[in-house]
């Protein structure tokens, strides 16, 4: 039952341009620029060699994404495509989201694969793509859920059942797919199902959208791949429609029809609560972000997961089209968000109502927070996106802090093991090998290797630096041309970078640096989290060994304007002092506790490091010394932080991403500060 008969393996593909330099293999399908703000770079650009991301981008490839394809065949994800290819025979295993999982997992490998070749994953990967496509029915349609069964009810219950979602997550592969191979099957079978979405949903037709976003960032991507307008057009319908009563016209939806729960969550006996967790899906109460228009949406309620993708595509729209009302809704959701409703390690929701998503302002406890790693994820990709739209360091602040964070937690040290949420304390507790409901692990395997893309981003002659992330990129610049730039830095763990500039040839251009908050002493942009005793450090710039005076603009970045020669030397120090941090006091499950950072890296304390003192109630007294030292053989090598000892207890403090790495054991962000 193999239709696509045109299909070239890319395993082939990727074998006859195996050989070419990397500068050819390396330049992506051309995409549409974006109209506003900054263009991106793509992680493919960017080789992170011998820095913090390397071992990690080399694990998602050989380590991650092959465990991950494993599980999903394990557990019938691929097989549900064999059934929809016409193997009956073959049982349907699984949820409605179940396709979007293997998506996930191949983007991650396709976009792994692109910066470093694998033969055998490649191959395998092929092969799965393959049996996806024989899947795919003659009118586009690609959801196995809903091939060979339940073929009536494919647009039933957009609420409940994922298929927008589904369908994202496969454009996203197909762009990954296209982007790798520079080969158009996958990215014409997404076209022919976006096509498929679009003859069945827009101005004129049905007025409807998805319960979890993520078609409509998808659908921009879909739009930058092909140059095609009706994608993004029809992703603004989507966005546009959220808020309205759905149906054959657009009308206003009447608040008042919204269901309320009979009981408070807290007062639910654990069958009414999941029976409760279901039904707050039909509510339209906001858990879905349906409840209002969304130029409407001033703050954050509901799944983080799918407000972080929504706002991300809310980004994205006006980045490549018009949208008057998004920009003013997107800054308000994110001053909401970074000033009331995230917690330290960037993650978000507590799940204060049961519904995975963000809580009552400042209500921010600890043991129960969710932070669920895909939220982490999601709230990446949009501080991503935000920072170009606007180049300001901001926004890549909470990235930074967000990505090695709530993200990194979410994932083991050699890359198999993952958790679903991330607490800022536990009683003990440990990553699983694989989890049933797997978006969490899939999305990690599609982010990592994506970290090299969020490094540097381009304004008109200027090179803008987000990250930084040992390695050497390649941009390029309309008036000047290819540069080549190479960072030295054992940045997260030290602040000295080094930045070789190297143009073609002598060319005026600007370099933006970015003084990344932690370092001014104010490592969150709100008053959420401020350090105690804060004291900008004494940052150095020079250029060639000459020391320039130099102070951030208003956007948080320094802007270095110089004809640059080839091997121009830029070196920036940033001192790393420990910072001691405290929560606003509106934070009740904060107070009199402190929080230990240092550059981007937020700690904890694990009850294995502490000569027996309970992590809980153990003392961490102002005037405590602290001292950070770099340990090579310890977790992959990272820097620990000790107190002297000031208050009886010597306390050892490791980074936050690391716990659960060494067995079950106490673990808390936050300590007690007599
Ligand atoms: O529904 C798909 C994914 O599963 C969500 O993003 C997660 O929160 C989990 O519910
Ligand atoms: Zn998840």
């Amino acid at each position: 039952m193999k239709r696509n008969s045109t299909f070239l393996p890319f395993a082939l593909l990727c074998a006859l341009v195996s050989s070419l330099p990397l500068a050819l293999i390396s330049a992506a399908p051309s995409t549409v620029p974006a109209l506003r703000g900054l263009e991106e770079v793509a992680p493919s650009q960017v080789d992170l060699r011998q820095g913090f991301w390397d071992p990690r981008v080399n694990a998602s490839r050989d380590v991650t994404v092959p465990h991950a394809l494993d599980a999903l065949k394990a557990d019938g994800h691929i097989s549900n495509f064999e059934r929809a290819a016409g193997n009956r025979d073959i049982p349907l295993k699984g949820h409605h989201a179940f396709d979007s999982d293997l998506y996930k997992a191949l983007e991650g490998g396709l976009i792994a694969l692109k910066l470093k070749d694998d033969p055998a994953l490649r191959k395998r990967i092929d092969g799965i793509i393959e049996t996806i496509l024989a899947a795919q029915q003659k009118d586009g349609f690609l959801i196995t859920y809903f091939i060979g069964q339940n073929e009536d009810k494919r647009w039933d219950d957009l609420r409940l059942e994922h298929q927008m979602y589904n369908a994202g997550h496969f454009f996203e592969m197909a762009v990954a797919h296209q982007q790798l191979t520079g080969e158009p099957t996958v990215l014409d079978a997404a076209k022919r199902f976006a096509d498929n979405i679009g003859s069945v949903f827009g101005e004129g037709k049905r007025y409807d959208v998805d319960g979890h976003q993520e078609v409509e960032l998808a659908l921009v991507k879909l739009y930058r791949a092909t140059g095609e307008k009706k994608y993004l057009d029809l992703a603004k319908f989507f966005l546009d429609e959220r808020g309205y009563a759905h149906g054959t016209s657009r009308k206003p939806f009447d608040p008042s029809t919204i269901v309320k729960p009979v009981k408070p969550e807290g007062e639910l006996t654990p069958e009414q609560r999941r029976a409760f967790f279901h039904a707050t899906l039909r509510m339209r109460n906001g858990r879905m972000q349906d409840h209002k228009p969304v130029v409407d949406q001033h703050e954050a309620i509901g799944h983080a997961v799918r407000a972080g993708y929504m706002y991300s595509a809310m980004t994205d729209i006006l980045r490549f089209g018009e949208a008057p009302g998004y920009e003013k809704a997107l800054d308000g959701i994110w001053n909401d968000i970074v000033g009331r409703k995230a917690y330290v390690n960037g993650g978000m929701g507590t799940g204060q109502y049961g519904d995975e998503g963000f809580g009552d302002p400042y209500l921010l406890p600890n043991g129960s927070a969710y932070c669920e790693s895909c939220a982490a994820i999601a709230s990446v990709l949009w501080q991503h996106r935000m920072c170009l739209l606007k180049a300001e360091s901001k926004y890549a602040d909470v990235m930074e802090l967000s990505l090695y964070n709530g993200v990194l937690s979410g994932i083991s040290l050699a890359g198999d093991k993952f958790c679903y949420e991330n607490p800022l304390s536990s009683g003990g507790t440990e990553r699983k090998s694989w989890i049933g409901l797997s978006c969490c692990p899939t999305n990690l395997a599609r982010i990592i290797p994506q970290v090299g893309g969020l490094v540097y981003a381009l304004g008109k002659n200027e090179v803008f630096v987000n990250l930084y992330v040992a390695g050497e990129a390649q941009v390029k610049l309309p008036d000047v041309g290819v540069v080549k730039l190479n960072q030295q830095t054992e940045y997260p763990w030290d602040g000295k970078i080094k930045i070789t500039v190297t143009p073609a040839a002598a060319k005026e251009f600007s370099l933006a640096l970015r003084v990344p908050g932690w370092s001014l002493g104010k490592p969150w942009p709100s008053d959420l989290y401020r350090v105690s005793d804060a004291k900008p450090s004494a940052l150095t710039l020079t250029i060639n060994g000459v020391a320039t005076q130099q102070a951030a603009g208003g956007d948080g970045y320094l802007h270095v304007k110089r004809v640059w020669k080839p091997g121009d030397v830029v070196e920036l120090n940033l001192p790393m002092a420990v910072q001691r941090v405290h929560a606003h006091e509106k934070v009740e499950e904060n107070k009199g506790k402190v929080a230990l950072m240092r550059g981007p890296i937020v700690y904890c304390l694990e009850g294995m490091d502490q000569n027996g003192a309970d992590v809980f109630t153990v003392g961490l007294p102002a005037k405590a010394t602290l001292t950070a030292e770099f340990r090579k053989d310890l977790l992959g090598g990272v820097s620990v932080i000790t107190s002297d000892g000031t208050g009886k207890d010597k306390l050892t403090a490791v980074p936050y991403y690391t716990w659960q790495n060494r067995g079950k054991t106490p673990m808390t962000v936050w300590i007690t500060e007599p």
